[in-house]
């Protein structure tokens, strides 16, 4: 008896699907219904099954700031983040600040451990950076940590307005 009901329910969700392929039933009511069908018909939910689980095991930058920006004509811009390495061995052995704009100007520079030792899976870095001589305009400024394993994360960025 239950699989006559089944039997009959799965006809009416395939019915209904067939009109709504030909647009014959409006796409809303459709799947209502079929909700609905499917629900009383008691099929089994199986959970989307992944095939892989992601893991971030290069180190991640976490709560950049950038100050000022804009910098409004100061001289100094005082740029911090927590960099932070996962997976065996995790390491943060430095990190990275890169400055450039479209046009011709790039650079880099390390940046440094807030409590003065890379020596854990999460550190506080920072750069206090004189722009005194940056021709005003707009930047990108880029920040990225390196691990034990040679390994560069990938960069949390920010637009930097330097103004005069
Ligand atoms: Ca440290």
């Amino acid at each position: 008896m239950a699989r006559l009901k089944k039997k009959i329910l799965l006809g009416a969700c395939r019915f209904i699907y067939g009109a709504a392929r030909k647009r014959l039933l409006p796409g809303g009511l459709v799947f209502g219904v079929v909700g609905l069908l499917a629900g009383l018909a008691r099929a089994e939910y199986i959970p989307p099954q992944t095939c892989y689980r992601m893991v971030i095991l290069d180190p991640e930058v976490m709560a950049l700031k950038v100050f000022p920006n804009p910098t409004g004509g100061a001289e100094n811009l005082h740029v911090s983040a927590i960099i932070v390495d996962r997976g065996e061995m995790a390491l943060v052995t430095g990190a990275e600040l890169r400055l450039f704009t479209t046009g011709n100007y790039d650079k880099t520079w390390p940046m440094e451990p807030t409590d003065g030792k890379f020596d854990s899976d999460s550190e506080e870095v920072f750069l206090d950076l004189d722009i005194s001589g940056l021709p005003a305009g707009s930047y990108y400024l880029y920040v990225s940590g390196i691990d034990a394993k040679g390994a560069q994360g990938y960069p949390a960025s920010r637009q930097l307005m330097v103004e005069e």
